[in-house]
């Protein structure tokens, strides 16, 4: 099997278990479901659950070929990609970027209506916590549930945007402007994508070193790409990438090309994904999952969308 195969393998089983974990029961309202299925469905990346399923492979010291080998981690692939799908159509929403266009699609709130993009966001918040909970041992659940509050609260996603919003006011200038920019995407972008690997690693009762060494790789990760998405707003495409361009300047953004230039911020990809690269040396090397990894976060620079 190719990586390229393996990696649609992956894909397809997320976006199944994606569709199951999305239809609810006839009590949840139509309207809800249409809007939560409407952006959690549409065509994204896919690159966080992919992390999770991947972490757990690289790790699992069970047989590969056991029908439901994914059953436990899909779980919290399908958690962290609601996580995600929430956090996009919040940051849509008028009151934070006002976008009109996301995944290629309308945003959520211009598709149905503002109330009703809160209360989608809300429900796949919500939703990913009962999706964890049927993670087994309940230790497990437990710990995964952990992780993921922490990434997804304000030590991370929501930390990182209220940072973001700070500052893109201006209302605190007192540390060198680097350094908070990379304390905001950490919490922002970062968080989320390095408990995808923590999660994958953790449900697979990965070793101290192992868990070290994805947790490392997924620090350089979230860093790759929060620089690249940020290259990607100046010098993307905005129909291929599916998004709004050139938002960074146009709202005053801090980004990365702000501060050290296209070429300076090209640099510090460049330097991301060779250290991530770096933190996966501990592992059989020409495994499937590992030749992910790398391809993954090798790809990073020349994303278009
Ligand atoms: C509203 C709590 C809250 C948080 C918002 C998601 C987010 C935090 C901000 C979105 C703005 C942004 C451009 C963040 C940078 C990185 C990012 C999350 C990009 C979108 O993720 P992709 O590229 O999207 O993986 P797809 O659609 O492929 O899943």
């Amino acid at each position: 099997m190719t990586t390229q195969t393996y990696a649609e393998t992956l894909r397809l089983e997320i976006n199944t278990a994606l569709d199951a974990v999305s239809q609810f029961s006839a009590d949840c309202p139509d309207r809800l479901r249409e809007a939560i299925r409407y952006m959690l469905l549409a065509p994204g990346k896919r690159f966080r659950p992919i992390l999770v399923l991947a972490a757990y492979d690289l790790c699992c010291r069970s047989s590969d070929n056991q029908d439901n080998h994914h059953q436990i981690p899909l779980r919290a692939a399908c958690a962290v990609e609601m996580i995600h799908s929430y956090s996009l159509i919040h940051d849509d929403l008028p009151a934070m970027d006002n976008d009109d266009l996301r995944r290629g699609i309308p945003t959520c709130h211009r598709k149905f209506d503002e109330a009703t993009a809160i209360l989608a966001g809300d429900a796949l918040q919500t939703s990913a916590f009962q999706e964890i909970t049927g993670i087994t041992p309940p230790e497990l659940a437990v710990q995964c549930c952990r992780e993921l509050a922490c990434a997804a609260g304000v030590y991370g996603l929501v930390g990182g945007q209220m940072g973001d919003i700070i500052h893109e006011k201006k209302i605190d200038h007192a540390a060198p402007a680097i350094e908070i920019l990379e304390k905001i995407h950490l919490r922002k972008t970062g968080s989320l994508i390095r408990t995808s690997l923590n999660l994958g690693g953790i449900i697979a009762i990965a070793s101290a070193e192992q868990l070290s060494a994805l947790s490392n790789f997924g620090y350089y990760f979230g860093l790759a790409f929060q620089i690249t998405d940020d290259l990607l707003d100046v010098l993307g495409n905005e129909q291929t990438a599916g998004k709004r361009l050139r938002k960074d300047d146009a709202m005053d953004k801090w980004s990365y090309p702000r501060f050290l230039g296209v070429d300076g911020a090209k640099q510090a990809a460049a330097e991301a994904v060779a250290n991530a690269g770096k933190a996966l040396d501990i592992f059989e090397q020409d495994s499937k999952p590992l030749k992910l990894l790398r391809e993954m976060i090798e790809q990073l620079p020349n994303r278009k969308k």
